[in-house]
């Protein structure tokens, strides 16, 4: 059995795009090394005429098949439909949705090119693995041309309430496209109570637990909520302030023992940096004692620059940032930096080290990785404070972080100020929980976890197991893929959503506290 994914943008090493900025590019990749397999996509570049058939190139355990896309693809599919329509609905942003129908048929005719592109590489029983928004119907039309392999679909970001779906035209049809999948996959819970009544309200779905039935077709709808690679990284921000290596020491020095709060995101409104930027003007104010003492630093790489609404998110930042900078600022401190690149794993695990707080206040966001990045990357001995949104879909896992209402500018600031606080035993009480929760929900978890249950593992409904429950194993149809994945049975099932304290999941031991960092 062979593991096929497909997501919109492939990024193929020989490319040599070192810095990957985006979440799902950092988790597909660890997951492919590990298991081989092919990866099909749209390679980044657009041309006039992309290639009618494709040959995939091998490298190392995975082989690459990537198409180019015509310019009227790339402002339809991608910029329009995926990026001005679903994006912002998805992340419940009704007045920032722009639908045209010109986009929408734009999405429907990539997603058959992929489709034909794909089915000519396919063999009997590859397992595919299909990734995110912006290739919902490919299911279907590769069903339409009698693909009939187990074929699975992992929503990266959050799904809204079908009230909030429903307002965009032709919701019954797309989402009515999804029970094509055997399994599909999202982040939490909530966001599975979502799909579900989208399904039965928009398109008179049967539902019967967590499956969903239209017509002769049943699809499965469970949360997996997405892990990080966590002893790779925490070793990575070990190494990365040992060695103290070039961007950690050039970005932190002019610190010197000054505090650091770091907020780390690709600049996109559904973040909230501009938010975030007013709430560490507001902690200043209101707490004056502290200027002078600690910096906020941002980084924030742009994306999809081509749409306005990032445009105009970019041009904000610098306002804002200016703006409070030059009311709160002294001659020797500034107390906010934004900086817009993107920096290598290793140099962003050392500054999420150097850092006291993490500063994780998304609008609204699926899993929100950076979350887990920083947990991973805190010394045990002396961790810093994660202040998370509980829009997060991370804040599930998470309740041992601070949690905020990112809308709410006056309780970010005093999260600041209780994060900067914390006694040294709440902070490591706290971190234990978390760094518990993170490893026992890994990257390898996510994986064999959604591959388990895609092909054919008998993995119970619903996503949650309470903390404490014994671990079992159970079944066992093997195959190729489920045979190399046998932790995920063995794992427990991520903790119960909790947007408050406690609820942390036990898993891994800690690791013993470095000497360094
Ligand atoms: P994203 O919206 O891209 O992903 P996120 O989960 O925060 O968001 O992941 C961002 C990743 O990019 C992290 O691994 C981070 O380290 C990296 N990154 C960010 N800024 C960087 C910089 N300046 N330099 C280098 N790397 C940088 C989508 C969904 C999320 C979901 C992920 C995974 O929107 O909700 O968590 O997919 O499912």
């Amino acid at each position: 059995m062979r593991l096929v994914v497909v997501s919109n943008r492939v990024t193929m090493p020989e490319r040599g795009e070192k810095v990957a900025a985006g979440g799902l590019a950092v988790a597909l990749r660890s997951a492919l090394e590990q298991h081989g397999g092919l990866w099909f996509g749209w390679s980044g570049a657009v041309s006039s005429e992309p290639a009618a058939q494709l040959e995939p190139v091998k490298h190392g355990k995975v082989s690459y098949a990537v198409t180019d896309l015509t310019e009227a693809e790339r402002q339809s599919y991608y910029l329009g439909f995926a990026n001005r329509a679903l994006w912002p609905l998805m992340h419940y942003r009704l007045g920032l949705t722009e639908f045209t129908r010109a986009d929408y048929a734009g999405y429907l005719g990539v997603n058959r090119r992929f489709a034909r592109l794909l089915i000519p590489l396919l063999k009997p029983d590859d397992v595919i693995w299909i990734h995110d928004y912006h290739l919902i119907p490919l299911a279907a039309e590769l069903r339409r041309r009698g693909v009939t392999n187990r074929i699975g679909y992992f929503h990266h970001i959050p799904w809204p309430p079908a009230e909030v779906f429903g307002s965009l035209p032709f919701s019954s049809t797309l989402i009515s496209t999804m029970t094509a999948y055997d399994l599909i996959g999202l982040q939490t819970q909530n966001d599975v109570a979502n799909l579900i009544g989208g399904l039965v309200a928009l398109c008179g779905a049967h539902r019967d637990g967590n499956r969903v039935r239209t017509g002769q077709r049943e699809a499965v709808v469970q949360a997996f909520p997405i892990g990080i690679d966590v002893e790779g990284f925490r070793k990575l921000a070990q190494a990365s302030i040992r060695a103290a290596t070039q961007p950690v020491r050039a970005t932190t020095a002019p610190l010197g023992s000054r505090k650091l709060v770091i907020g780390v995101d690709r600049l996109d409104y559904s973040k909230g940096i501009v938010q975030r930027l007013e709430a560490f003007g507001t902690f200043l104010r209101n707490h004056p004692e502290y200027r002078g003492d600690v910096g906020l630093l941002q980084i924030a790489p742009p994306s999809r620059s081509d749409v306005p609404e990032y445009a105009e998110l970019d041009r904000m930042s610098d306002e804002v940032a200016g703006r409070l900078n030059a009311a709160l600022g002294e001659f020797d401190w500034t107390p906010i930096r934004v900086v817009k690149k993107a920096y290598s794993r290793s140099a962003l695990a050392g500054l999420y080290r150097r850092a006291q707080v993490g500063l994780v206040t998304p609008m609204r966001d699926g899993m929100n990785l950076v979350a887990k990045e920083y947990v991973a990357a805190q010394n045990p001995s002396n961790p810093g404070v994660l202040v998370l949104s509980r829009f997060a879909g991370a804040a599930h896992q998470l309740g041992e972080a601070l949690i905020v209402n990112p809308f709410d500018t006056h309780e970010v600031a005093e999260a600041i100020r209780t994060a900067l606080a914390m006694p040294l035993s709440e902070r490591q009480r706290r971190f234990e929980r978390l760094y518990a929760t993170i490893s026992s929900t890994d990257i390898d978890w996510w994986t064999s976890r959604y591959l388990a249950a895609l092909s054919g593992l008998d993995i119970p409904s619903g996503d949650i197991v309470p903390p404490g429950r014994p671990k079992t194993r159970r079944n066992t149809r093997k195959s190729g893929i489920t045979n190399s994945l046998a932790r995920a049975d063995m794992l427990p099932q991520a903790s119960q959503p909790t947007h408050g304290k406690g609820g942390a999941a036990r898993g891994k031991a800690l690791p013993n506290a470095p000497s360094a960092g």
